[in-house]
C-alpha cells in the first residue's frame, strides 16, 4: 500500500479485494523498522517527559505527599498530585469513581499518585523518586478468597439462571462437586503503554495515544481537564500489541500526559518501562470457580450451578462486561438444560483487572470444561462420548436443544462440521492408542492428549456499542484516503478494510491508503475491541463507499446516456453493461471533479437485530457465532513438572475468509498466547500486594521455542449466515481458547502419570504439575 500510483495505461484486473491473502499493510514497515509508533515519532520543540509515583502499600489512607525537594530537581517542570487535575480526577470507562491520581486513599499497590514532567526522562525519574508519601495502612484484601468471606465487591453478583438447577441435580442420577482455580496474565504488548500531548489553542489539545480506545481516551482528558470533547483531538496510527490492555487503560496514561501538559504548556510523553507497566496497569481477571453438577449415566449434564469469582482489583473498569462475558461462555458448546451461574467481580487490593483477548469467554469456558472433564473422570468415558450426548444441535436439526442459559437460540452450529475436517487432519482415537503405547514404556516422561471445541459470541455485550463510522475521500488521482473509526494494533484490520474498499471501486488496493484513527476524522467511535473491528469498521467503510460509487456512477451513466444501474466498477475501471462506455477509475475521479461531484462520503455501520438485559442476563447479545476445535498433544515430566506442548492441530471457522493469511496468523498468535495463559505466564503477589513478577525475567511468555508444532485450518465454504462484511466472521479472540486443549492435553497427561488430574490449576505451571501428579504441595 505504500507504492506509488502510477497511472494505468490500459484497464486490467483488480488486485487486493476481499478473500485474498494480502499482507498486513505495515509487514514491510515492521520489519525494516520504519514502521512509527509513537516512541519513534519526532518530538516537537520543547518535548517534556514524564514519570510517575507510585503506591508503595495495597491498602493505606494517604496522610501527606511532600512534593518540594522533587520540584526543585533539575530540569523538572511541574510535580502533579490529584489537587492539581483541573477538570474531575476521574478515569472510569463505564462508572464514576476511579481516580487517574490517588486522592486521601491508596488502593493497590502501584497505582499512580504523582506524575512528574521534566526536560528528560532521567530527569523526571530522579525527581520522582525524591516524592515522599505518608501513609496509614488499612488491611489489604488480597485474594478473591479474602473478598468473597468479605463480600467484597466492585459492582453487584450477577446471576444467569434458566431452569431449576438445584433440583435437576438433586434428582440427577450422579452429582459431583469441584472448584478449579485460574490465574490472570499480563499483556505483554511489545509496545508499552504510551502517550504525547501537545497543548494547542486556548485549551485545545492533541493526543498521540497507543489505544484501541481513541473517543474513550479523548472523553476521559476532556473530563480531566474540564474541556469540550471537541477541544481534544485523539489520534493513534497504530499500536505495537494491545490484546486488550489498551482498551481502557490507555486512557491513564494518555490522562496523565495531557495533565502535564495542560499544567506546563508544553508538549508531554509519558512512556512506561516494562516493569512500570506491568505493576501500575490491569490484566486478565484471575480468579475461581466452584460447581455441582448433575448427570446421568451417559454424561448428559442435567444441571449445573456454579459460582464464578474474578479477581477485578480495587476499581470496577470493565469488570462488569468481562464478567457478563464470562457468564455467557459457560455453556460453550454445551446445552444447558438447568443452569444457576452466578457471577462475583471481587474487589481486591490489587492493580484493576480488565480486557484481555477473550474479554471473560476464556475463564467461563475453562470452568465449565474442568466440569465436563469430571464427568468423564467419573464415568470412565473419554470427553468425546461426554461431548457428544451434550452439544448445541446443529444447523437443520431442532431437537429443542438450541437455546442458550441467556435465551439465545444458537442458529448457525457447524460444529459437526469444523470436527469432522478436524477428524481428517488427525484421528483421536489412534492418538489416544499411540499416548497409551508410549505411556507403557516411559516411566518419568508421560504423554496426554486434549480436545477442543469453541463457540463464542460475536458483537459487544453491550448493545450500544456495535456502532462504527468510515470516512472516505476519493483524489482526482485515483487514490483513496482511507479513515475509520478502528485502531490497528497488528492485528490486520487496516488491511481487511482497505480489501473491502479496493473490491467496492474494483481497483488495485494499491491505491487505497489507510490512516491514522483520529478522533475529528470518525467520532463517537468504540473500542477495538470484543473481535468485532472489521465486522464494524469494514461495514461502515462499505458504505461510504457505495455512496461515493453511486455519485461517481451518475456521473459516468450521464456521460455515457445509459442508466447508473448499467455502471459497473472493476479490472480498475467503470464500463456501461449497456454499451461500449469505459474509462478508466481516475478518469471517473476527474470528471466527477469537473462535473463539481463531491468525491468525499462518510460511512456508518450499526449491528442489526442484537439485545440483551443485563438485570434478568437474556436476550439475544450476540450477532453470530464463531466456531473452532483443536486437538493437543502434551508431555510431562512426572520428576521436574516440566511440561511442552508437542502438537496442535488446529480448524477455525472464520465465515468466508476476508484475508486468509491474516486469519491464520490470528489463530496462531491467539492460541499460543493462549498457551501462555495456561502453561507458563504466573503472576505472584506477595504478602504485602505487590507483584514480585513485572518483567521477563520472573513473568514467562512464550518464545519461539515453547510454539508446537501446528496446522491450521480455516473451515471451508462456510460463509456467515448472517450479512456480514462479505460473509467473514470476527477471528481475533475465538482462537485463544482452542489453548484449552494444551491444558486438557497436561490435564490428561497427569492423569495417565496416576495423577490428580481434578487439581490441576492454570496456569499449568512445572510446579502446578508436580503438586497434581505428586498430590505434594512444596509451597
Ligand atoms: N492481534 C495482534 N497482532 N495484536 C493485538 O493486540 N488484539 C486481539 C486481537 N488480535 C490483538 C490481536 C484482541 S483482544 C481483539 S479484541 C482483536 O484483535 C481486535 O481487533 P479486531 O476486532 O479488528 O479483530
Ligand atoms: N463487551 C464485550 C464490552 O463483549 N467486549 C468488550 O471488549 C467490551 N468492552 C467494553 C464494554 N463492553
Ligand atoms: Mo479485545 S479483549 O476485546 O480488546
Amino acid at each position: 500500500m505504500n507504492r506509488m500510483i502510477r497511472p494505468e495505461p490500459e484497464t486490467r484486473p483488480a488486485q487486493g479485494g476481499v478473500r485474498q491473502s494480502v499482507a498486513h499493510e505495515s509487514a514491510e514497515r515492521h520489519v525494516t523498522g520504519k514502521a512509527i509508533y509513537i516512541d519513534d515519532a519526532g518530538e516537537p520543540e520543547g518535548c517534556l517527559h514524564a514519570w510517575t509515583v507510585m503506591s508503595d502499600r495495597a491498602h493505606a489512607a494517604i496522610t501527606g505527599i511532600d512534593t518540594a525537594e522533587a520540584a526543585a530537581m533539575p530540569g523538572v517542570a511541574a510535580v502533579v498530585t490529584a489537587g492539581d487535575i483541573p477538570g474531575r480526577n476521574d478515569a472510569g470507562p463505564i462508572l464514576p469513581g476511579e481516580p487517574l491520581l490517588a486522592d486521601s486513599v491508596v488502593e493497590n499497590w502501584g497505582q499512580a499518585i504523582a506524575v512528574v514532567a521534566a526536560r528528560t526522562e532521567a530527569e523526571a525519574r530522579a525527581a520522582a523518586a525524591r516524592v515522599t508519601v505518608g501513609y496509614e495502612d488499612r488491611p489489604a484484601i488480597l485474594t478473591v478468597d479474602q473478598a468473597l468471606a468479605a463480600e467484597s465487591h466492585v459492582i453487584a453478583p450477577m446471576i444467569m439462571r434458566r431452569g431449576e438447577a438445584a433440583s435437576a441435580i438433586a434428582a440427577a442420577p450422579h452429582r459431583l462437586d469441584g472448584e478449579l482455580r485460574f490465574g490472570g496474565q499480563d499483556h505483554f504488548y511489545l509496545e508499552s503503554q504510551v502517550a504525547m500531548a501537545i497543548p494547542g489553542e486556548d485549551d485545545a489539545i492533541h493526543i498521540h495515544s497507543s489505544t484501541q480506545h481513541p473517543t474513550e481516551v479523548q472523553h476521559v482528558v476532556s473530563r480531566l481537564l474540564g474541556v469540550p470533547y471537541a477541544a481534544v483531538t485523539v489520534e493513534v496510527r497504530r499500536m505495537g500489541g494491545a490484546f486488550g490492555g489498551k482498551e481502557s487503560q490507555a486512557s491513564l496514561i494518555a490522562g496523565m500526559a495531557a495533565v502535564l501538559a495542560c499544567k506546563t504548556g508544553k508538549p508531554v510523553k509519558l512512556r512506561l518501562n516494562r516493569d512500570t507497566d506491568m505493576i501500575m496497569t490491569g490484566k486478565r481477571h484471575g480468579g475461581l470457580a466452584r460447581y455441582s453438577i448433575g448427570h446421568d449415566g451417559d454424561g448428559r449434564i442435567l444441571g449445573l450451578d456454579m459460582i464464578i469469582a474474578l479477581d477485578a482489583g480495587s476499581v470496577p473498569d470493565l469488570s462488569g462486561p468481562v464478567l457478563t462475558r464470562a457468564l455467557c461462555h459457560v455453556d460453550n458448546v454445551y446445552y444447558l438444560p438447568a443452569v444457576t451461574v452466578t457471577g462475583y467481580a471481587c474487589k481486591t487490593h490489587t492493580v484493576s483487572n480488565t480486557a484481555f483477548r477473550g474479554f471473560g469467554g476464556p475463564q467461563g469456558m475453562l470452568a465449565m470444561e474442568s466440569a465436563v472433564m469430571r464427568v468423564a473422570d467419573a464415568l470412565g468415558r473419554t470427553p468425546e462420548e461426554i461431548r457428544a450426548v451434550n452439544g448445541y444441535d446443529p444447523i437443520g436439526r431442532d431437537t429443542g436443544r438450541n437455546l442458550t442459559p441467556y435465551g439465545q437460540p444458537v442458529r448457525d452450529n457447524v460444529l459437526p462440521r469444523v470436527m469432522e475436517r478436524l477428524a481428517e487432519k488427525v484421528d483421536v482415537a489412534a492418538r489416544r492408542r499411540e499416548i497409551a503405547a508410549f505411556n507403557a514404556t516411559s516411566p518419568v516422561v508421560k504423554k496426554g492428549l486434549g480436545v477442543f471445541p469453541v463457540k463464542f459470541g460475536i458483537s459487544f455485550n453491550l448493545p450500544t456499542l456495535n456502532q462504527a463510522g468510515a470516512l472516505l475521500h476519493v483524489y482526482t488521482d485515483g487514490s483513496v484516503h482511507l479513515n475509520h473509526g478502528g485502531t490497528e494494533m497488528g492485528q490486520g484490520l487496516f488491511v481487511k478494510v482497505a480489501q473491502v474498499v479496493a473490491e467496492a471501486f474494483g481497483i488495485d488496493i494499491g491505491h487505497v491508503r489507510p490512516s491514522s484513527t483520529r478522533t475529528d476524522k470518525v467520532p463517537n467511535t468504540s473500542a477495538t475491541a470484543a473481535s468485532s473491528g472489521s465486522d464494524l469498521n469494514g461495514m461502515a467503510a462499505l458504505a461510504a463507499a457505495e455512496t461515493l460509487r453511486a455519485r461517481m456512477a451518475a456521473v459516468a451513466a450521464d456521460a455515457w446516456g445509459c442508466s447508473a444501474a448499467d455502471i459497473v466498477f472493476g479490472d480498475n475501471a467503470v464500463r456501461s453493461s449497456a454499451g461500449d462506455g469505459r474509462m478508466r477509475f481516475v478518469d471517473l475521479a476527474q470528471l466527477c471533479w469537473e462535473r463539481r461531484v463531491s468525491l468525499s462520503a462518510t460511512g456508518f455501520y450499526a449491528t442489526p437485530d442484537i439485545h440483551f438485559d443485563q438485570g434478568s442476563m437474556t436476550g439475544e447479545p450476540f450477532y453470530y457465532f464463531a466456531y473452532g476445535a483443536c486437538v493437543a498433544e502434551a508431555a510431562i515430566d512426572t520428576l521436574t513438572g516440566e511440561n511442552r506442548i508437542l502438537s496442535a492441530h488446529i480448524v477455525h471457522d472464520v465465515g468466508t475468509s476476508l484475508n486468509p493469511a491474516i486469519d491464520i496468523g490470528q489463530i496462531e498468535g491467539a492460541f499460543v498466547q493462549g498457551l501462555g495463559w495456561l502453561t507458563t505466564e504466573e503472576l505472584w503477589w506477595d504478602g504485602e500486594g505487590r507483584l514480585r513478577t513485572h518483567a521477563p525475567s520472573t513473568y514467562k511468555i512464550p518464545t519461539s521455542r515453547d510454539v508446537p508444532a501446528m496446522s491450521i485450518s480455516l473451515l471451508d465454504e462456510a460463509p456467515n449466515p448472517r450479512p456480514t462484511i462479505f460473509r467473514s466472521k470476527a477471528v481475533g479472540e475465538p482462537p485463544f481458547m482452542l489453548a484449552i486443549a494444551g491444558w486438557l492435553a497436561i490435564r490428561d497427561a497427569v492423569k495417565n502419570a496416576g495423577g490428580k488430574a481434578e487439581t490441576l490449576t492454570a496456569p499449568a505451571t512445572g510446579e502446578a504439575v508436580l503438586r497434581a501428579v505428586t498430590g505434594f504441595d512444596a509451597q
